[in-house]
Parts: structure tokens; C-alpha cells; sequence
């Protein structure tokens, strides 16, 4: 099957052996071992992605555009058209398909390890959204519309509230009663944005930790995971990443006790973010940034809880209080944020 799809995007290369290498929430991925080298190959989830020409229109486009940018310094993804001369392959199963390089001699980090890490991501992310400056990011379609749009999260889980199963709903009642006390901060950044206050840019979306590729020193050499690219505000990439990399547990830990908000980790990230974004950013871009670190850690606790309630429709689980767990976990340390941040 593997096989079959990679000789769709490279029929004249050998293919030895495929592995999954990264299981995500949403999308599968796979290593690819062939004469030529190694390849990444994606299967994208259509039921998360409505618009797959879109999505990888936009992670192509933005390929040109920093691979063209001799400033740039991070490796810039490369996607290999298919047979069919488009950039994804659809198969008989309904399914997705790109094709990218593998970038060698990189790890991922799952958690944060030390400072120096946290303020290289804060660089990596800082040094992407900065080379993607004056991009028009009208040229993007909007990938998953309203993905961090706090009313629309907010709408989905008031629906969804009044058709839960009252089991998962008794089970969820302290992180219910959270979200609906914190609803009215949470919108801030949607109603300055909306007003005018906070300029569109290009962001990256789902700017976590994983989503770095660092060598053996700990140093950036890639941004990854491009599906999320569109039109977005600086708040939801610098929030995301606070959300991951500065707290001391990971996201599905359920010893709530073990997540906390590490402050030294935020200092560095914070500051490796504005040492690449210092002259692109407005004050008050800036000034709301703890803001948006508490709003998009919130924002996945609403999602999470959303859709435990709604019986785990969207997020992979492994077990059935999952997603109530993740909730939990991001809920909190949306608490513990808060005695640092304001
Ligand atoms: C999803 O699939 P993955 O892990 O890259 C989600 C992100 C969340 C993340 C939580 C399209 O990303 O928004 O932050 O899970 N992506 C989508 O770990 O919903
Ligand atoms: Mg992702």
C-alpha cells in the first residue's frame, strides 16, 4: 500500500522499507527508505482538512517563498508532485496523500529539557513568522476556518454541551464551570483583532515543541508540520508554543500536581521569540503576548473538553476519559499561568 503511493509521487525510485514515524491527533506519517534516500510521507485526515488542494497550495506556496529567502536560515520543507502533477495524491480509500524530504541528523523533543532549548524554539518560531513578514497572507486560504477563533470554539462547545451524554458531562462539571468563568477574557484577543487593534500575518498554527526539528547541539534546523499555515495573529503561534514548551508536564499528564508553569523556560522562550520578531511587532502585538499564552492554552482545553463531551469524534484517544484528561491538564496550567503572567 505504502509502496504503492510512494511510486505515485517517485515511480522511477526504489522504495526498501516504510515505518509510521509520527502518529499526530489528526494526521499519519510515514518514513520511506528508498535507493535515493529518505522521504517523508503524509496521509492527511480530509475529515479534519475540508480543503486538501488548499492546504498543501498554501505549504507549497510558503516553500517558494522562503526558499527563495537567502536570509532564512532553517531548512524550508520540499514537496514532490505527484504523477498527476498536483501536489497530493488522492487514493482508492479516500485518503490524502504528499510527499516530502526527509530532513536527516534531527530529533524531536517531546518536553523541554533546559532554557537553552526553550529560547532556541522561541528563535525557530520568532525566525519563521519574521521571514514570513510580507508574505500576503490573503494568498493563503484559510485551512481549518476559525481554528483559533475563541466564538467559534465557544459555539461548538455550547452545542455540544446541551446534547452530552450526562454521564461525560457530570464527569467534565469542574472544567465546564471553568471555561464558562473565564469565557469573557478569553475573547479579548478575538475582539482586538477583530477591531483592528491586531494585524493579520502568516502563522504556523500548531507551533508545539514536536513540531521543531533541532540537531544533536540543540539547535533549530527546521519548523515542521506545515498543515496549519494561514492567515492567523503572532498570538496564536507564541501562545501555542508557551502552551507546550513551558510546562513542566506533557500534555495528557493526569497527576495535575506535575503541571506547572515553568517560569525560567517562559523568560527563555519569550525572549528568543522577540530577539527575531523585536522590529516586526507592533507595542501592542508585544504587550499581549502572557495574554495570548493563557488564550491558546485555554483554547485546547476547551477543545479537548468539547470533544470528550461530544463521545471523541475529533482527537485520536487511547482511553476513554482521554480527552477529559488533556482538558484538565491545559485547564490547569491556564491557572497556573496566571499568578506569573499578570
Ligand atoms: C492537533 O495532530 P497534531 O498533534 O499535529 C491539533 C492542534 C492541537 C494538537 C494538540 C488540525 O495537532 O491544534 O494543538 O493536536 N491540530 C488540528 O496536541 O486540530
Ligand atoms: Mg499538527
Amino acid at each position: 500500500m505504502i509502496k504503492k503511493i510512494f511510486g505515485e509521487f517517485l515511480p522511477e525510485y526504489k522504495m526498501f522499507n516504510s515505518r509510521l514515524l509520527i502518529s499526530g491527533h489528526i494526521s499519519d506519517t510515514y518514513l520511506i527508505e528508498s535507493d535515493k534516500g529518505l522521504f517523508v510521507l503524509q496521509k492527511l485526515n480530509h475529515y479534519v482538512f475540508p480543503n486538501i488542494p488548499g492546504l498543501m497550495q498554501n505549504k507549497v506556496l510558503v516553500a517558494a517563498h522562503l526558499a527563495q529567502d537567502k536570509m532564512f536560515l532553517h531548512q524550508v520543507l520540499r514537496f514532490y508532485p505527484a504523477k498527476n502533477n498536483l501536489y497530493y495524491f488522492y487514493d482508492d480509500n479516500g485518503n490524502y496523500w504528499n510527499l516530502m524530504d526527509h530532513i536527516g541528523n534531527s530529533k524531536v523533543l517531546n518536553k523541554t529539557e533546559n532554557a537553552q532549548q526553550a529560547h532556541e524554539a522561541g528563535k525557530a518560531f520568532g525566525h519563521f513568522i519574521s521571514h514570513l513578514n510580507h508574505f500576503d497572507a490573503n494568498q493563503l486560504i484559510e485551512v481549518i476556518p476559525g481554528f483559533h477563533k475563541m466564538s467559534f470554539r465557544f459555539q461548538q462547545f455550547d452545542q455540544t454541551l446541551t446534547l452530552a451524554l450526562p454521564e461525560r458531562r457530570k464527569m467534565a462539571d469542574q472544567w465546564i464551570e471553568q471555561v464558562l468563568s473565564q469565557r469573557e477574557k478569553m475573547h479579548q484577543l478575538q475582539y482586538l483583532h477583530e477591531a483592528g487593534e491586531i494585524p493579520l500575518r502568516v502563522t504556523h498554527n500548531d507551533t508545539k515543541l514536536s513540531n521543531i526539528l533541532f540537531d544533536e547541539n540543540d539547535r533549530a534546523l527546521a519548523v515542521i508540520d506545515w498543515d496549519t499555515l494561514m492567515p492567523g495573529i503572532v498570538h496564536y503561534d507564541f501562545g501555542d508554543s508557551v502552551r507546550s514548551i513551558c510546562s513542566t508536564a506533557v500534555e495528557d499528564e493526569t497527576d495535575l500536581n506535575k503541571v506547572q508553569f515553568n517560569t525560567e523556560f517562559y523568560q527563555n522562550y519569550h525572549r528568543g521569540f522577540l530577539s527575531e520578531v523585536e522590529t516586526i511587532l507592533s507595542a501592542t502585538e508585544k504587550e499581549l503576548l502572557p495574554l495570548a499564552a493563557q488564550t491558546i492554552t485555554f483554547i485546547m482545553g476547551l477543545r479537548f473538553l468539547t470533544d470528550f463531551l461530544n463521545g471523541d469524534i475529533y482527537y485520536k484517544t487511547k482511553y476513554p476519559e482521554h480527552n477529559l484528561h488533556r482538558a484538565a491538564n491545559q485547564l490547569t496550567l491556564v491557572n497556573r499561568m496566571q499568578s506569573v503572567l499578570e
